[in-house]
């Protein structure tokens, strides 16, 4: 079938402050590198890339936990991309350019603004090899990448932060591909209603028919759906290129149908790629694999399928 032609705006996130190991603020010229703007308009898509961002300048107190690391920049960085989301969202589909997962919180909180000002309900897709469900006081690492998911649904901990105005409920957030949870999140998910699809259920049932269900939540919804890649959601051997690898994660297949099936879907209306490090990889074959994926999401397919039923 013909795909909708959309206005991809891509927001470059050169966030780096969310963790101590450098790199990620190569992410976003290097998905330029690897052509991203060329991989949508060769989908008949308009791109209008914005450049990159830089984090605003605010105040923060001394962190409670003294482990937290940029907490400052990483402050900056949330309200600077939750603006930019809610604008971008206005005449396209924002496309963060990252960027470590620090800029979720930004993106993700900016989202749900723009959603609520429509009356939308609106869902989270976070593919991952971790939940990022710490706040400041639970983390062990003090690395906030490990903690945006803990900001947009709204828990306790995050009062230096710009203040939430729309939680995402727990029960709107799916997380794909888990295999490295800590227990202070392992806990905390318990008490919400997030669905945890690990590894081990990709194993047993593969991909399609959790995210199915899921999709089919949103459609009866009619709400919207905000993608949230992390490099590490993918196996190491094909995506080399990240600070956090974790062995045994998703194959190119199944992120692959994990994104034709969204695109089937036409509930996506914005997409974090996170945790690229160019530095890291190896002759950018991450970036590049990143690139194909956005592009399958966005409608590169070999032959067309019947659609799934979709609401508008
Ligand atoms: N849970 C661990 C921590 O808080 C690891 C978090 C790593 N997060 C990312 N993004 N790489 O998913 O330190
Ligand atoms: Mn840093
Ligand atoms: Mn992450
Ligand atoms: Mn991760």
């Amino acid at each position: 079938q013909n795909i909708t032609q959309q206005n991809c705006i891509l927001i470059g996130a050169p966030v780096d402050c969310g963790k101590r190991r450098q790199g990620c603020l190569m992410g976003p010229d290097a998905y330029r590198t690897a052509g991203i703007a060329e991989a949508l308009t060769d989908l008949g898509h308009s791109v209008n890339d914005l450049g990159n961002l830089a984090p605003a300048d605010i105040a923060v107190p001394e962190p409670r936990n003294p482990l937290v690391h940029d907490l400052k920049r990483t402050v900056g960085w949330t309200k600077t991309l939750s603006e930019a989301a809610e604008n971008a969202a206005q005449t396209g589909i924002p496309v963060f350019l990252g960027g470590d997962h620090a800029l979720a919180a930004g993106t993700v909180s900016g989202m749900a603004n723009h959603y609520a000002k429509q009356g939308k309900p609106f869902f989270v897709l976070w593919l991952d090899a971790h939940s990022d469900f710490h706040t400041p006081d639970t983390t062990d690492s003090g690395n906030l990448h490990g903690t945006p998911v803990g900001y947009f649904t709204g828990r306790e901990g995050f009062d230096a932060f710009p203040p939430l105005k729309n939680a995402v409920p727990t029960e709107n957030i799916c997380m794909i591909g888990l295999r490295s949870v800590d227990p202070a999140e392992r806990a905390a998910l318990a008490e919400g209603q997030t669905t945890l699809v690990d590894m081990r259920s990709i194993d047993e049932q593969g991909v399609s028919g959790p995210l199915s269900a899921f999709l089919d939540r949103v459609v009866a919804a009619n709400g919207a759906l905000h993608v949230s890649l992390d490099v590490d959601f993918l196996d190491p051997s094909v995506a080399p290129g990240v600070g956090t690898t974790v062995p045994g994660g998703a194959t190119v297949r199944e992120a692959h149908l994990i994104m034709e099936m969204l695109c089937d879907s036409g509930l996506v209306g914005s997409l974090d790629l996170v945790e690229l490090n160019p530095f890291l990889d190896n002759r950018g074959m991450t970036a590049n694999l990143m690139v194909d994926l956005t592009a399958s999401l966005m409608g590169r397919r070999v032959f067309d399928r019947p659609t799934r039923s979709r609401k508008s």
